[in-house]
């Protein structure tokens, strides 16, 4: 008789796998708190005071009474590389999975609560062929098939220069032979690593960062991205 099991669900799913991915080549699993402060969440990461980001419209903020440091439910996993440069000495190889917030109106496309994937590289002599070269071996596993990755120019406050990350598969499939945007990346800016104490003269390190949920919509043609929270047995069951 086949006794029914549980399974996990395509987010839990997917972390495991893009964990297991990364620590072949030497990276490790890396996590801190939700409610972070504006210093690790901001300052640390060079987001200007004046930013969008940090306005009311775009960031969920605790309501508390004359406070120096007011808390925020973090809009992206970066301050947590942040905290674990401020603990360790490189080189440093982490990968950091985790739930981000965003006070934005909900779509298809859109949920006020994600998953987002960050990766930092810190060591000496660490450039953008690393970065390229990581993400290509990434990405080939993932789908398992022959990737190419391309840069394209952007800007991000936390890493100069920054770039957005397009991915090609190579073969037949519904996804492949199209140019794909899958990430934003970048090497560190030298002031965020002089702001957690790595001195930027000495070393270099390249950071990325993707949603977990739109990488869900790729691998297995996900729809909706308000399906993986919707508690709905009908959608989890299919994975
Ligand atoms: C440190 C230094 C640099 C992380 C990075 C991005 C570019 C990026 C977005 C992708 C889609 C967030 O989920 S999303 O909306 N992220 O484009 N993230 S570089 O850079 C860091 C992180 C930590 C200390």
């Amino acid at each position: 008789m086949k006794i029914p099991t549980g399974h996990q669900h395509p987010i839990t799913r997917m972390i495991s796998e893009i964990n297991s991915i990364f620590s072949e080549i030497g990276f490790v699993f890396a996590e801190g708190p939700e409610a972070e402060t504006t210093h690790y969440n901001f300052d640390q990461l060079n987001v200007p005071k004046d930013h969008p980001a940090r306005d009311m419209q775009d960031t969920f903020f605790f309501k508390e009474k004359d406070v120096s440091e007011p808390t925020v439910l973090r809009t992206h996993t970066s301050p947590v590389q942040a905290r674990y440069m401020e603990s360790h000495k490189p080189p440093i190889r982490i990968i950091v999975p985790g739930k981000v917030f965003r006070n934005e109106a909900t779509d298809a496309t859109h949920e006020a609560q994600f998953y987002q994937l960050e990766g930092l590289y810190v060591d000496k002599g660490v450039h953008l062929g690393h970065l390229k070269g990581t993400l290509e071996y990434f990405f080939s596993k993932l789908f398992s098939g022959e990737t190419e990755v391309r840069f394209r120019p952007s800007f991000f406050p936390f890493t100069e220069p920054s770039v957005e990350v397009d991915m090609k598969i190579e073969g037949e499939g519904k996804l492949c032979g199209k140019w794909i945007e899958v990430m934003g990346a970048g090497m560190v800016n030298p002031r965020v690593l002089s702001n957690c104490g790595i001195d930027p003269d000495v070393y270099s390190g390249f950071a990325f960062g993707m949603g977990i949920d739109r990488l869900g919509v790729m691998k297995y043609g996900i729809e909706d991205v308000r399906d993986y929270y919707s508690g709905d047995l009908r959608f989890v069951n299919q994975f």
